[in-house]
């Protein structure tokens, strides 16, 4: 994929900022895509989280294969970390988070009861790659709109603390990429869940890229939707088939391939080609290199 640069000037800021901020909190929660727990890690939250607590939410679990997820959750109870795969909508998942952060915040209760201290809210700090459903979390926590969400990357521009009730204050933070990212799979991987905005992207690289994928993993779903098979012919005719198939179609009756670019994106961001990983463990995949 050609060079571009995703990392503008308000993501800089945000990463400056937000390390100033972490000291201030109780509990991290890092907000990941489900579709792909690897590629939509927060790239440095390592090495800024100074030792505090954080739990990973694999946001729209609805979208993601849900056998994939299940690996990932378990590679990450093997190594003794806290992460929940959530559909942020639902009710009865969610609500699996909220006992977790009452079990937790009862800690701090207990304590600062034992001492004769004011109680005060948990402050949670929620990081996340754009476009995760980091402001969706917070508002579902809160039960209000307090904080804009949409489904484009880069929504948040800044860090926003917000108060849920005597529980929580929650710190509302930009979406951000690594300022480097070499790996290609990642970028593609990336670009096609819709991190990274559209406009700035070789749109047609990352559909046939996506595309390709789509047909050597889930190829059941691509027949079903497409009506395509994987076998016999080139990848590139079946892409221009697909076209025809879904009625994109340009003068004299050949594909029109911006319009299958933009339907095949949607379709897979929304889920209606069905649950979907891009990334799968175990695999080897350094996302720095
Ligand atoms: N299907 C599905 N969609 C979700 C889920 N959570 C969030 N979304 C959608 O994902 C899109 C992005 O949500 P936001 O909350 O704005 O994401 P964000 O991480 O705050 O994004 P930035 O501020 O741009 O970094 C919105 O269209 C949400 O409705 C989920 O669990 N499932
Ligand atoms: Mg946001």
């Amino acid at each position: 994929m050609k060079e571009i640069n995703w990392f503008p000037g308000h993501m800089a800021k945000s990463r400056r900022e937000l390390l100033g901020s972490l000291k201030r909190a109780d509990l991290i929660l890092e907000v990941c895509d489900a579709r792909l727990p690897k590629s939509s890690r927060h790239p440095d939250l390592d090495k800024i989280s100074e030792g505090k607590p954080v739990w990973t939410i694999l946001g729209k679990s609805d979208l993601a294969d849900p056998v994939c997820t299940d690996k990932w959750l378990c590679s990450a109870e093997a190594e003794n970390k806290i992460w929940l795969a959530l559909n942020l909508f639902s009710d009865r998942e969610l609500n699996q988070l909220r006992k977790r952060l009452r079990d937790y915040n009862e800690k701090f209760l207990v304590a600062a009861r034992a001492k004769g201290q004011r109680i005060s809210p948990l402050r949670l700090i929620i990081v996340g790659i754009p476009n995760t459903g980091k402001s969706t979390l917070i508002n579902r926590l809160i039960g209000k709109k307090s904080t804009q969400t949409s489904n484009r990357p880069g929504v948040t521009r800044s860090l926003r603390w917000v108060r849920g009730g005597t529980d929580y204050e929650i710190l509302d933070t930009p979406g951000i990429l690594p300022p480097r990212l070499n790996n290609k799979e990642s970028k593609l991987n990336l670009a096609a869940a819709g991190a990274i905005p559209d406009d700035i992207l070789p749109l047609d690289e990352v559909a046939f890229a996506l595309f390709k994928k789509l047909l050597l993993d889930y190829p059941a779903l691509m027949e079903q939707r497409f009506a395509v098979t994987n076998g016999g012919q080139e990848e590139w005719e079946l892409f221009q088939m697909a076209a025809c198939k879904r009625n994109c179609l340009a003068s004299g009756g050949k594909a029109d391939l911006p319009r299958f670019i933009n339907l095949l994106l949607r379709e897979f961001r929304t889920g209606k080609i069905g649950r979907i990983s891009l990334e799968c463990p175990p695999f080897v995949m350094d996302i720095t290199e």
